[in-house]
């Protein structure tokens, strides 16, 4: 039996796995700043056509209301506890795959991180939210060399009068399902993007999670755009304490991103294999990986681009989640040749 907070026509995981006695045991449950069950499972009451339905509102959310997040974590995830989650952000050295940019358009790599001691985005107050975004903007303007760059909070933008840079430096509000989290409160206060003067790299700052460091470059280099942002990370750990947990590795507000929170992908132009859609299919389910729409996730796909990127978050290390997307596009590629 499920609970019914949920409307009748809802299949999403919280519902699933809510039943009456463990609603029972958390309803009255809060973590330490104050974050509730009601709360965590506002985004999937509100829409019924939620996958997922639960977001975290804090680092504590993950272990205060383990008896919801850890049976929605393992199914979604196909994962059990006894694995840990490890994390390795080591240096990777990988020959161009496409040099000549014959199929592959962009590589594109997003990691997440929150900090501990600062709520969520679907939890954190206007007042924290500005301190946070100090502490993030602190951090970013001591990036030095390669990395340094300037920090566009949306406040000045909204002026601007160029348009065209307007639109490129801004995330837009969420969606409705970060809205009904909470994600979008006071938007777009205390929100902004850090961009690299010389290099790709973007920094999202209080969006979904506090930060989402973006590496883009029209390019078959994975390994140069997982460096970039490796080194980004590394160097904002020095003055940021990244909120961690033993088992699920880095913590994120959606459960979904959890692990390594990161998304590898790159934009590939497979004209043949486009014909032959359960041979790509294989390939892509083979080596892990995902398909998306050319722009994005539920787009279609425009003159045979895919996006085309890792599935596996939790349970799996940065480094092989890179070694087995670059493993994969290599068959990709190669078949696609041989067509
Ligand atoms: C859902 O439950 O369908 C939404 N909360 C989205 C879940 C996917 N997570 C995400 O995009 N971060």
């Amino acid at each position: 039996m499920t609970i019914s907070v949920f409307p009748e026509e809802s299949k999403c995981l919280a519902k699933k796995h809510l039943s009456p006695e463990i609603y029972k045991l958390l309803e009255h449950k809060k973590t330490g700043s104050g974050f509730t069950l009601l709360k965590a499972i506002n985004s999937g009451i509100k829409n019924i056509d939620s996958s997922i339905g639960i977001y975290a509102g804090d680092s504590m959310s993950y272990d205060t209301f383990s008896l919801i997040f850890d049976p929605i974590i393992h199914e979604y995830h196909d994962f059990s506890e006894e694995k840990k989650h490890k994390s390795d952000i080591s240096n990777i050295e990988l020959a161009n795959l496409d040099p000549e940019r014959k199929y592959i358009r962009s590589t594109r790599i997003r990691i997440a991180r929150n900090l501990n001691n600062f709520d969520f985005s679907p939890h954190i107050n206007l007042s924290c939210r500005q301190k946070l975004e100090k502490k993030i903007v602190d951090a970013l303007n001591s990036l030095k060399g390669s990395l340094q760059g300037q920090y566009y909070p949306f406040k000045n933008y909204s002026s601007s009068k160029n348009s065209d840079r307007k639109k490129q430096l801004c995330f837009p509000k969420g969606d409705r399902f970060q809205d009904a989290a909470g994600i979008n409160s006071d938007f777009p206060k205390c929100r902004g993007i850090f961009k690299s003067f010389d290099k790709p790299l973007m920094v999202w700052v209080n969006e979904e999670d506090h930060l989402r460091l973006i590496s883009l470059r029209e390019s078959a280099d994975i390994a140069k755009v997982y460096n970039d942002v490796c080194k980004a990370i590394d160097k904002l750990s020095q003055n940021l304490d990244f909120a961690w947990h033993d088992t699920y590795g880095y913590l994120t507000s959606c459960p979904t991103n959890i692990g390594t929170s990161m998304r590898a992908g790159v934009h590939i132009q497979l004209k043949k294999l486009a014909q032959k859609r359960t041979i790509l299919n294989d390939l892509v389910n083979s080596y892990n990986l995902q398909i998306r729409g050319t722009k994005g996730e539920k787009t279609e796909v425009d003159n045979a681009v895919f996006d085309i990127s890792n599935l596996q978050r939790l349970g799996i290390s940065e480094y092989e989640t890179i070694q087995n997307l670059y493993k994969g596009l290599e068959s990709i590629i190669k078949t696609e040749k041989r067509l």
